[in-house]
């Protein structure tokens, strides 16, 4: 039955989004039906001018701020597109400096992920760049540059794109909530010193106002029995956040856009810079005229409030339906009880910022001069994070999504998927993978001090 529909989602698959085989190896093939290698592409398009420019906002607790914008917004606009459809960006830079678009997450076409000297050319002020792609997986997203990101993300420049089911959940309402933290200059400006040796010497650059969606405090209005999908994305350089849900009933149902196993309790998650969380939220009916505080608790002792969740109007019946979970999860018994990379992280004095980052000792900062690591395509493998150090590392893999494995030896079985996992100082944790798409793929450090300061490598997957 699966081969015959296998055969069928062949037939319906457009030239561009037609791979060139199936996995031939059965372990492999049971992963690619959990991870799909082959997109259904169902027809249609979603058009979208974006542009990046310079403008002032009113920002964070209402203040006038100078910022960098997509179409004027910080955060960004919110794309749209259902997994299957074609989504076409027309892309503009009005900055003063070079950028690209990066699709975090997004599982794009080579050429589409927005590395300059990699896979595009710096995208020039006043020139354009067409980013058009299928995405394959439905989820939580984000993009922004990949150029000078440590300055450009914190002056504002992220979005969010969601990928719809194509049959999405019914829930009563979808909301984002992309978490950041701003460092303010004595003047109330955005601080221009970036990539200090400050943050270079820490955990990148942590700003002392935290906001949801560019503001303080932000306030969510709900009505008593609403079931919320709230998508949670982490845009800040290097602050991780670990928000409590505790008085509410939410359920995490994906992380890093990919659904999980199983609906799993929220607590203690940390959403390191590049993580999303999805969450499904159900508001008490009796709970009418009541407020839910949302605090970041990543550190003890000095937690941050993030949001309210205000309760009041009429109640409105509680949609009931399974949580969304993943079919098809993947046994890993395949994967190599060896690694088949190793990364030691690790900082040294030099380089361009006075700290180089480096892995396993290298510290490129030009993107076009990575060592690069072969990784055979269609092949489980094994990546070893070595946190020699003592700060934190959200590590990240462009174009690949991997499985936690091990953690300081131990296996873990986290019944989800990630593009970015947080190495914690002196942590060793083991990942696995099948890279499914040829190419040559980024993989850094999400603390975007670090990765400017060498802290970045390829992984050249190839057959
Ligand atoms: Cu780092």
């Amino acid at each position: 039955m699966r081969r015959a529909l296998a055969a069928l989602s062949l037939l319906l698959i457009a030239p561009s989004a037609c791979r060139p085989s199936a996995p031939a190896d059965p372990a492999v093939a049971e992963f690619a039906d959990a991870y799909p290698t082959e997109v259904v592409a169902r027809g249609g398009e979603r058009r979208y001018e974006l542009v990046a420019a310079p403008t002032t906002l009113p920002m964070l607790d209402g203040r006038a701020l100078a910022v960098w914008a997509y179409n004027g917004q910080v955060p960004g606009p919110i794309l749209h597109a259902t997994v299957g459809e074609r989504l076409h960006v027309r892309f503009t830079n009005r900055l003063p400096q070079d950028t690209t678009v990066h699709w975090h997450g997004v599982r794009v076409p080579h050429a589409m992920d927005g590395v300059p000297g990699v896979t595009q050319p710096p995208v020039e002020p006043g020139e354009s760049f067409d980013y058009a792609f299928v995405p394959k997986d439905a989820g939580t997203f984000w993009f922004h540059p990949h150029i000078r990101s440590a300055e450009q993300v914190e002056r504002g420049l992220f979005g969010v794109l969601i990928v719809h089911e194509a049959e999405p959940p019914p829930f009563s309402r979808d909301v984002v909530w992309v978490l950041d933290d701003w460092r303010l200059g004595r003047d109330g400006a955005i601080d221009p010193n970036f990539v200090t040796r400050h943050d270079l010497a820490h955990d990148g650059r942590w700003g002392s106002v935290v906001t949801v969606n560019g503001r303080v405090n932000e306030t969510l209005a709900v009505r008593p029995g609403e079931r919320i999908r709230l998508r949670l994305v982490n845009t800040a350089n290097g602050r991780v956040f670990r928000p409590d849900f505790s008085g509410l009933d939410a359920r995490v149902i994906a992380v890093d856009g990919m659904t999980t196993a199983r609906p799993v309790e929220p607590r203690g998650f940390e959403l390191a810079p590049g993580n999303r969380l999805d969450l499904d939220v159900t508001i008490p009916v009796e709970a009418g005229g009541r407020q839910f505080r949302i605090v970041d608790d990543f550190i003890a002792g000095r937690p941050n409030s993030l949001a309210w969740i205000r309760v009041a109007g009429d109640a409105v019946e509680t949609p009931r339906f399974a949580s969304p979970a993943r079919a098809h999860v993947p046994a890993w018994k395949d994967v190599p009880p060896e690694p088949t990379l190793a990364f030691e992280l690790q900082a040294e004095r030099g380089g361009p910022f006075g700290i180089a980052w480096t892995l396993n000792g290298e510290a490129p900062t030009d993107h076009a001069h990575h060592p690069g690591r072969r990784l055979p395509l269609g092949r489980f493998a094994r990546l070893r994070f070595v946190n020699a150090s003592f700060r934190l590392h959200p590590m990240h893999t462009h174009g690949m999504f991997f499985k936690v494995l091990a953690r300081n030896g131990a296996p873990v079985d986290e019944p989800w998927w990630r593009d970015t996992v947080l190495v914690h100082a002196k942590e060793i944790i083991d990942v696995g993978l099948v890279p499914l798409d040829p190419g040559r793929w980024m993989m850094h450090c999400h603390v975007l001090e670090h990765a400017e300061a060498g802290m970045m490598t390829t992984l050249d997957v190839a057959s």
